[in-house]
């Protein structure tokens, strides 16, 4: 019988990795748990700033928040983009999957269908984001879509800095060797209003096919859907690479694209996991991506290889 098995990102992969391990153990499908460990961190406001209720705002001080699931038995999927006011959009996401014949509801039009559905609208601000967002409140005179207010690393495009660099994704195999799948985010900090990044895309910010493998991304979401970045490391995987060796080329490819456009490549990561359980990731320069992996009853964090460009 297959191992389950749980890979999530960042070090507070580790929160979602210790609750889908959990379910996982309880026998739950690969899909439920990748969903119950997105959950768990949407949950804990102390792990992060970019997931759930508590996250840094848009640029407007408006928090709207976007998420996916992904099925890699049957390839249902479902995902919400640009929703306020619901506390567990990755639930609501697969509630879109489920309840839908739709893949992606965005806005108030997901809120309408969360209330349709019995979702409570609750108030997503703590006073830690909003004493945050007014000591940095974001110029408007900056060009739009830059990253206000931390300053990129000399990039010339949008960049995330290391304290607002955070998005769980959570990519199971359970105990049928059956892949799954969920994403949830609130976005770039001081995002434009309206922004939406790859999180809540299929193909961009997840992927996950029994007969192929599964995939993830994080960081700036502009440079993952340029490449459809996991949608790209599945179809590696499917050709014969390994997770890591996956994870590796979608890296090259975000660098290349970067070249192509003379900029700096923005920070992005990249995880996978095959229908075989192994697993791999990396990272553009300076992302320092870590991912949580669990196994056996036990979760670690990996340190991920940094794909410099020109490389
Ligand atoms: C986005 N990919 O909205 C997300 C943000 C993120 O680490 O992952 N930050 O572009």
């Amino acid at each position: 019988m297959p191992d389950p098995i749980v890979i999530a990102t960042w070090p507070f992969g580790k929160v979602a990795a210790e609750a889908a391990l959990k379910s996982l153990a309880n026998g739950d499908p690969a899909l439920d748990a990748a969903i119950a460990g997105a959950q768990a961190v949407e949950d804990d406001y102390s792990c992060r700033t970019s997931v759930g209720f508590g996250s840094l705002p848009d640029r407007l001080g408006r928090l709207t928040l976007d998420a996916c699931v992904m099925d890699g038995k049957t390839l249902a999927c479902g995902a919400v983009a640009g929703v306020e006011h619901i506390k567990h959009p990755v639930a609501l996401a697969r509630r879109v999957m489920d309840r839908t014949t739709h893949v992606l509801l965005v806005g108030e039009a997901a809120k309408w269908f969360a209330l349709q559905q019995g979702f409570p609208l609750e108030v997503p601000y703590t006073s830690d984001a909003i004493k945050e967002w007014l000591e940095k409140h974001p110029d408007l005179k900056q060009r739009p879509g830059a990253n206000p207010p931390a300053p990129c690393d000399g990039a010339s495009e949008i960049n995330i800095d290391a304290d607002h660099h955070d998005t769980v994704t959570v990519l199971t195999r359970d105990a049928k060797g059956s892949l799954g799948g969920a994403c949830t985010t609130s976005g770039l900090a001081y995002k434009l209003p309206g922004r939406v990044g790859d999180s809540p895309i299929i193909g961009a910010g997840l992927y996950a096919d029994d007969l192929a493998g599964a995939a993830g991304g994080t960081g700036v979401g502009e440079e993952i859907i340029r490449i459809a970045g996991s949608s790209y490391v599945v179809e590696l995987m499917r050709g014969g690479r390994s997770p890591q060796e996956a994870c590796v080329r979608a890296c090259e490819r975000v660098n290349a694209s970067a070249g192509r456009r003379g900029v700096h490549p923005a920070r992005v990561a990249f995880l996978a996991l095959d229908p075989k359980g192994n697993v791999g990731a990396a990272c553009t320069a300076k992302t320092n991506f870590q991912y949580a992996v669990g196994r056996g009853g036990k979760v670690e964090l990996v340190q991920a290889k940094e794909i410099a460009a020109g490389m």
